[in-house]
């Protein structure tokens, strides 16, 4: 778990980062109703987590800057008993001084009042406008208000500005204590990668494999996935976001595993395509082999060396060559890749950022150009090649092989880390695995 400190430094930063009279406005996430009377699995939203270390809902975070000094408020639900014994123990405003590091704490109820003191004659609002419309309507009503007053020596905020772009640029560089809780959730993935490798067998289901690998997240204390597993057999690899689960692993097919899990908020994201029979046939093997030298030649060129774009891009050089040696593209490969041939068997990009969300936040492109990598980024590395059964002019041979390898790369000072080197991914080291069962 990460330590108050940690949370308090990152609040310092921000604090750092805003102009003077101004003020920031973070909101927890909401909750979901799943079923009648009962809410999904709350997960805090991932900026407030970060800002405050705080996981209830119903509360908001106020850092207030002015003639340099910096004012944490904290809003949220009184401790009433009857809530507690029905729901846990809440923070409470006591908790959120003592044990969050709140200078000043205050019910809920109250915080429409308050707001409309701290934002008078507030020069700036850093919110992150848009994510939640029925606060957007509440922060919209403040303003309002305080615009009515402007003869009563009032003024309203003079400029609104997008919260994200600070804590995102903040969250996309990961310190220690962030790596070693997305290290744990890397390892508990690979076990349950290697699980899910050994027990699969012709004739079971897709969600039997499923429930061998949420074991092993919930027995390593990952409770919660970061995203819902894709457990693809056969041809439902090439559906990228398949979710069903609920199909039978055939004798001779390929089964796609594509899961992460949740350690302490932090996130894993990885993808390993074995045969369910333990045996890669020929095309199996040709294509699975493809996507593994693109994989590596991408990651090869992730580093601080380099930008976002130049992995992607040796991935379709790799890719768009290999499907050509095959004899699944015919062309000359610059008109070739050029033209997105590629594009109907690898449609996708080869990976997204990765942190605290799976698909982490920040920005990959700045002014239209793929921005630099500096060390502390984490990343995704996750080149796919999905042939669609009945696909014209492709060979029959090739129909309904789909397969993704992905894995987990930190930028470092002089090039980069797999995270997930420790999960084999290689023909001979999977093959291994089966036949050792
Ligand atoms: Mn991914």
């Amino acid at each position: 778990m990460l330590s108050q400190e940690i949370f308090k430094k990152r609040r310092q930063k921000l604090f750092d980062a805003m102009i003077d009279n101004s003020v920031s406005i973070v909101i927890s996430a909401s909750e979901h109703e799943r079923t009648n009377d009962v809410v999904s699995a709350y997960r805090q939203d991932g900026n407030f987590y970060y800002l405050t270390g705080i996981k209830e809902s119903h509360c908001a975070a106020v850092l207030f800057k002015r003639k340099d000094q910096c004012v944490y408020y904290f809003f949220s639900r009184v401790r009433d008993p009857l809530q507690c014994q029905w729901f846990g123990d809440l923070i409470g405003q006591d908790g959120a001084i003592s044990n969050y590091g709140a200078d000043s704490a205050f019910p809920l109820d109250l915080l429409d009042e308050k707001m409309l003191t701290l934002l008078s004659n507030c020069r700036r609002v850093y919110y992150s406008f848009g994510r939640r419309p029925e606060f957007d309507a509440r922060f919209n009503a403040w303003i309002v208000t305080l615009r009515k007053k402007v003869r009563a020596a009032i003024n309203a905020p003079h400029e609104i500005t997008n919260l994200d772009k600070i804590v995102h640029e903040m969250r996309l560089i990961k310190d220690a204590d962030e790596l070693a809780l997305i290290q744990k959730a890397i390892d508990i993935d690979g076990q349950a990668q290697i699980r899910a490798c050994k027990t699969c067998k012709p004739g079971m289901y897709e969600y039997e494999l499923e429930a061998e690998i949420r074991y092993e997240f919930v027995k390593n204390g990952a409770m919660h996935v970061s995203f819902d597993p894709i457990i693809a057999g056969g041809a439902n690899a090439c559906t990228l976001h398949y979710g069903a689960n609920n199909q039978k692993l055939n004798d001779g097919d390929l089964v796609l595993v594509d899961i992460g899990c949740e350690y302490e908020y932090y996130a894993s994201d990885l993808t390993r395509t074995f045969p369910v029979n333990g045996k890669f046939s020929p095309e199996q093997k040709a294509i699975y082999e493809l996507v593994l030298e693109a994989q590596l030649a991408a990651i090869e060129k992730i580093g601080p060396k380099y930008a976002v774009g130049d992995a992607h891009k040796v991935s379709v050089e790799v890719i768009t060559r290999g499907l050509c040696k095959l004899g699944i593209l015919q062309g000359d490969l610059a008109t070739l890749i050029k033209e997105d041939a590629y594009k109907p068997f690898y449609m996708h990009h080869l990976g997204h950022w990765m942190g605290l969300d799976a698909h982490d936040v920040g920005e990959y492109y700045i002014d239209g150009k793929g921005r630099p990598l500096r060390p502390g980024m984490i990343q995704t590395a996750e080149p796919g090649i999905y042939i669609n059964p009945n696909t014209p002019g492709v060979d029959k041979k090739w129909w309904g092989i789909g397969v993704r390898i992905e894995d987990d790369v930190l930028v470092t000072q002089d090039g980069y880390k797999v995270l997930s080197a420790a999960v084999p991914k290689t023909v001979d080291e999977i093959e291994h695995i089966k036949a050792a069962k």
